[in-house]
């Protein structure tokens, strides 16, 4: 569809599919991932999600990602899921979080997830500036303290990379990056719990009891201290920087400084460059020559991941990479692409722990790919650019709009009807 506004009865075959399923998921002014796994606002879900909707629905975009950040915590951090509503088919609900004296109402989550939100309105707002300058305007500032609260809560010793405490902050929930950080966690108290995914998609396909009694851990350890961001940055057995959070994170801010610089919000320009200058410095701090990449960083530890993972690859998203090293990068994922039916992988297809179906450890996301895409495109890689938003519409043309897909089958995995693979279509790969 690759952008262009119609009214919804002009969309046909797989667009007007994937207009149905956003249509489908909305529980009016937020949508939900996928209505049985995941029936909640997601953060960066929704922020993907309102693309999809600009395509035939310009209010209903800016509607989606105002109901993301009306959830905005006092101390600015934009919680990872919202619990509008209260259904028992999703664990962790909000009792295992206990936010409800801190997040007010409704309740949600005590983390967040990558700020994708800044880009996502950027391109509303340059859709028609004039028609969406108050619209844009109000958000402004919100995203300015959301993305400050990434530097004081997740970086406060100002070393230039944000840490994450969960992997559910990443996104990016079983990658093998997180198994030997979260190898240290005493999991010994967790005691008993049901999980709900397993009850509704294969378990083969989902992280291990393992990870989530790691998950539990940790969400049991943030509800301790209340959420305390102090308390976290100096006593979170888990505190990791890793390369697809910094580098959305820098993009976005990137983009909230274009939009400032555009509306006049010269103070929240100044404050969003600043920020910009530490982060972009900081990042380089994940580059292993070892590796050959960007790669997570176990700040605990000092100590670098062993392989590249599709976020490795935002870092052409996030700002310019020296050239050198972007067609060191172009020239690494071309041999992923070599290695698998459909790219791009979430993990390193040669490496011992690639598991093409298990969630994270393998298979390809739509937006992960649209977002790979887009820095090729800036960084000059137009072809490897263009495989990948051909791969994500056969996988989806193969497979219908799943949670993900199999680099090396195609079967897609997962949820069903799943909203930012819809989105993606939509706006992006159809
Ligand atoms: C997955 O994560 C949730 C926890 O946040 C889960 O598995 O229960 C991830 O893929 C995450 O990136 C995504 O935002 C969420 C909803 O689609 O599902």
């Amino acid at each position: 569809m690759s952008q262009m506004r119609l009214s919804l009865d002009q969309l046909t075959g797989t667009n007007r599919r994937a207009a149905d399923i956003l249509l489908g998921n909305d529980r009016g002014g937020y949508t939900v991932p996928s209505a049985k796994l995941y029936p909640f606002q997601w953060n960066w879900d929704s922020a993907l999600v309102a693309l999809g909707f600009s395509v035939f629905d310009s209010d209903r975009a800016w509607q989606e990602v105002e109901s993301l950040l009306s959830a905005q915590w006092d101390n600015g951090m934009v919680p990872h899921i919202i619990f509008w509503k209260e259904e028992k088919s999703y664990f962790p609900g909000p009792e295992q979080w206990g936010t409800t004296d801190i997040a007010k109402t409704p309740p949600t989550s005590g983390i967040t997830q990558p700020p994708v939100a800044a880009t996502v309105i950027e391109r509303l707002l340059a859709e028609d500036i004039d028609a969406h300058r108050d619209r844009a305007a109000k958000l402004l500032p919100k995203l300015d303290r959301w993305h400050q609260w990434f530097l004081d809560a997740r970086d406060p010793d100002g070393r230039g990379v944000v840490a994450i405490m969960h992997p559910w902050e990443s996104g990016r929930d079983n990658l093998p990056d997180w198994d030997r950080p979260l190898s240290f966690i005493d999991t010994t108290g967790v005691g008993t719990y049901h999980r709900r995914d397993t009850d509704i998609v294969n378990k083969d396909e989902r992280p291990k009891n393992d990870d989530y009694d790691h998950y539990m851990a940790l969400v049991r350890f943030g509800r301790d201290c209340n959420w305390n961001t102090d308390h976290i940055a100096r006593n979170c057995p888990f505190w990791v920087a890793e390369p697809g959070m910094n580098a959305i994170l820098r993009r976005a801010e990137r983009d909230l400084i274009n939009m400032a610089t555009l509306l006049g919000q010269d103070d929240i320009a100044a404050r969003a460059t600043a920020r910009l200058a530490r982060l972009d410095a900081g990042f380089e701090q994940l580059w292993s020559e070892t590796v050959g990449g960007y790669v997570t960083l176990d700040l605990r530890r000092d100590e670098h991941a062993t392989g590249l993972t599709s976020g490795s690859w935002l870092a052409m998203f996030a700002g310019p990479v020296e050239p050198a090293r972007a067609t060191k990068m172009a020239a690494t994922l071309t041999y992923w692409l070599s290695q698998v039916k459909h790219g791009v992988p979430s993990f390193d297809p040669n490496h011992e722990l690639f598991d093409s179906i298990r969630y994270w450890r393998g298979p390809v996301w739509a937006m992960i790919n649209w977002m790979i895409a887009t820095g090729l495109i800036e960084h000059g890689e137009t072809d490897l650019a263009d495989r990948i938003r051909r791969d994500t519409q056969a996988l989806i043309d193969q497979s219908d709009f799943r949670e993900y897909f199999c680099p090396v089958t195609g079967r897609g995995g997962g949820g069903t009807d799943f909203s930012w693979t819809a989105s993606m279509s939509l706006y992006w790969a159809a």
